[in-house]
C-alpha cells in the first residue's frame, strides 16, 4: 500500500506506529465536524490521538485564536503527537507561526498537504506519480514566488544572493511543471486513442464516479466479468477480485478498466479516483487526466453512499456534480449504494428528499448484489441507442469473416442461411452499422466467386 514514489526518500519518515496526529479545525459559525479529516488522517497512516475545534473568525497570524494555539500545544504534549493536521486552508505564515508554538519537530499539515501525502503513498503508476509531483509543484510555486518577491523587496547587500536563488527556484519549478505537463499530455493522448480503439471495436465505455468511499470499486468488482482488459496496466490492487475493499478514503488512485457482464452490450467499465469536497483548483487540475475516462465515457454511474444522512448525501452529490459539470459529455445515472444498511422505508424517504439532485436513482448493494441486475438493465437502456440492420450477404469467405465481425461488434438477432446467401438481422452502435454496411458493399457477389 505504501509504495512510496520513486526517487523520493521515505526512510526519514517515521513508521506508521510513530505517526500520531492531533486533528484540528476552525469554522466561522456552527460547530466543526472532524469526521472527514479524521478519516483522511487515518488514510495517510496517522493514529488520531487528539481533537480540537474552534468557532471564530480567522486570526491573521495563527488562523486559530492565540489561546487556542496554546491549548493545541498542551494537547500535543499530552498525547505525544508527531503532527497537527488542520482541516483549513492554512497560509504559509500561519503554518510557520503555529509550528513555532508547538514542541520541536511537530509537523503542521493542512487538508491539501494531507491529501497529497495520501496520493503520494498510493501512486503506483507513472501517471499517478506525475500527477502527484505536478500537484506538489503547483503547491510550492506561489510559495516560491512569495519568497522571491520578499527577497527582492528586501534587497540589501548580503540578501542579493538569496533573491537570486529564490528566483532560480521559481524558474526551476516552472520548468518542471511544464515538463510534467508535456509527459501527462502524451499519456492522455495515448489513453484517448485507446478509448477510440475500444469504441471502434463496439464497446460502450461506462465510468464509475462519485465521492471517495462511496463503494465504486466494490460495485466495479460486482459488475465486472473476470477478464482484465487493461493490457498496459501496472497491476493494481483493485483488480484483485478477492481483495477486500477498504473502508478508507482514496483507496483507488489510478484508473482500472474491466469488461462488464451485460446482456447485450459489450461494456467496458472504468473505476476512477474518488471526489472530495474543498479541493483547490490546482489539485483538481493536476488529476484532470485521471478523470478523462469519466468525462469521455458514454455513460457515467455516479455512486453515492446511501447509508449516510440526507444532508451528507446532498453535499456529496453536489460536490460530484460540480466536478462533472462542464467537462462531462455523457448521461449520468445516479446509484444509491449500500442499501443493505438502510432501515425499512429509509430508501423511499431519501429518494424523495434528494429527487432534485438525484432524479430516478438505481438502488443497489454492491456488497450483497441486491439491485445489481436492475442496474445492468438500466445501463443498457441508458446507453446511446443501437440501430437495427438487415444485411443479405453472399456465402463467401470474406462474407463469413464479416459475419463473425458483426457477432463480435454487435448483437445478432437472426442468422438465416439459404443456398447462396445468408440474411443477418442485428443491432449495433450506429458507427458499427455504418462500417458493416460499407464492408458488405465491398464484398464480391456470390455468383462471381
Ligand atoms: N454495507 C456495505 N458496504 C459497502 C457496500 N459497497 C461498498 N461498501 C464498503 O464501503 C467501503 C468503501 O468501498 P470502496 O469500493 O473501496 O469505495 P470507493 O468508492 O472505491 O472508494 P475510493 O477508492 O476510496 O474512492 C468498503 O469498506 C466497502 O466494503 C455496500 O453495498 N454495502
Ligand atoms: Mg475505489
Amino acid at each position: 500500500m505504501t509504495g512510496g514514489v520513486e526517487g523520493r526518500t521515505t526512510d526519514t519518515e517515521p513508521s506508521a506506529a510513530e505517526r500520531r496526529a492531533v486533528v484540528a479545525k476552525r469554522v466561522e459559525s456552527g460547530s466543526a465536524d472532524l469526521t472527514e479529516i479524521t478519516q483522511l488522517a487515518a488514510a495517510a497512516g496517522y493514529d488520531v490521538v487528539g481533537e480540537l475545534t474552534q468557532t471564530r473568525t480567522e486570526d491573521a497570524a495563527f488562523m486559530f485564536g492565540k489561546g487556542k494555539v496554546a491549548e493545541l500545544r498542551d494537547l500535543v504534549r499530552r498525547t505525544d503527537a508527531t503532527a497537527v493536521v488542520i482541516d483549513n486552508d492554512v497560509g504559509p505564515y500561519q503554518t510557520f507561526n503555529i509550528g513555532g508554538e508547538l514542541p520541536e519537530g511537530v509537523e503542521v499539515i493542512d487538508r491539501f498537504t494531507l491529501i497529497l501525502e495520501i496520493f503520494g503513498q498510493r501512486a503506483n503508476t507513472r501517471k499517478a506519480q506525475l500527477q502527484v509531483e505536478l500537484a506538489e509543484l503547483r503547491y510550492e510555486l506561489p510559495r516560491a514566488e512569495a519568497k522571491a518577491s520578499l527577497a527582492k523587496r528586501d534587497e540589501r547587500p548580503g540578501f542579493m544572493g538569496l533573491g537570486e536563488y529564490d528566483e532560480s527556484v521559481e524558474r526551476d519549478i516552472k520548468r518542471q511543471i511544464s515538463e510534467i505537463r508535456d509527459e501527462l499530455e502524451s499519456i492522455a493522448e495515448k489513453e484517448e486513442s485507446r478509448r477510440e480503439q475500444r469504441r471502434n471495436s463496439g464497446f460502450d465505455l461506462v465510468a464509475l464516479a462519485g465521492y471517495t468511499n462511496a463503494g465504486k470499486s466494490t460495485l466495479m468488482r460486482r459488475l465486472a466479468a473476470e477478464i482484465d482488459v487493461d493490457e498496459n496496466a501496472e497491476r493494481h490492487p483493485d483488480l484483485d477480485t478477492t481483495a477486500e475493499s477498504q473502508d478508507m478514503l482514496f483507496t483507488t488512485l489510478g484508473t482500472t478498466t474491466r469488461r462488464a457482464e451485460m446482456e447485450k452490450r459489450d461494456v467496458l467499465l472504468t473505476d476512477t479516483v474518488g471526489f472530495i469536497a474543498d479541493l483547490p483548483h490546482w489539485l483538481v487540475e493536476s488529476f484532470e487526466s485521471t478523470l478523462d475516462s469519466v468525462y469521455r465515457a458514454d455513460l457515467v454511474l455516479l455512486v453515492v453512499d446511501a447509508s449516510e444522512s440526507v444532508e451528507e448525501m446532498r453535499e456529496k452529490l453536489v460536490t460530484s456534480h460540480d466536478t462533472l459539470y462542464e467537462r462531462n459529455e455523457a448521461p449520468i445515472v445516479t446509484v444509491f449504494n449500500k442499501v443493505d444498511r438502510l432501515a425499512p422505508g429509509e430508501l423511499a424517504d431519501k429518494r424523495a428528499a434528494l429527487s432534485g439532485v438525484a432524479p430516478d436513482p438505481v438502488a443497489v448493494s454492491a456488497k450483497t448484489g441486491a439491485g445489481v441486475a436492475e442496474l445492468r438493465d438500466r445501463v443498457e437502456s441508458e446507453l446511446p441507442d443501437w440501430e437495427r440492420e438487415r444485411l443479405v450477404l453472399p456465402l463467401s469467405d470474406d462474407a463469413m469473416s464479416l459475419v463473425s465481425w458483426i457477432h463480435d461488434h454487435g448483437h445478432v438477432e437472426g442468422e438465416a442461411y439459404a443456398d447462396d446467401q445468408v440474411t443477418l438481422d442485428f443491432e449495433a452502435k450506429p458507427s458499427i452499422v455504418a462500417r458493416a454496411r460499407s464492408k458488405a458493399a465491398g464484398l464480391a457477389p456470390a455468383e462471381s466467386t
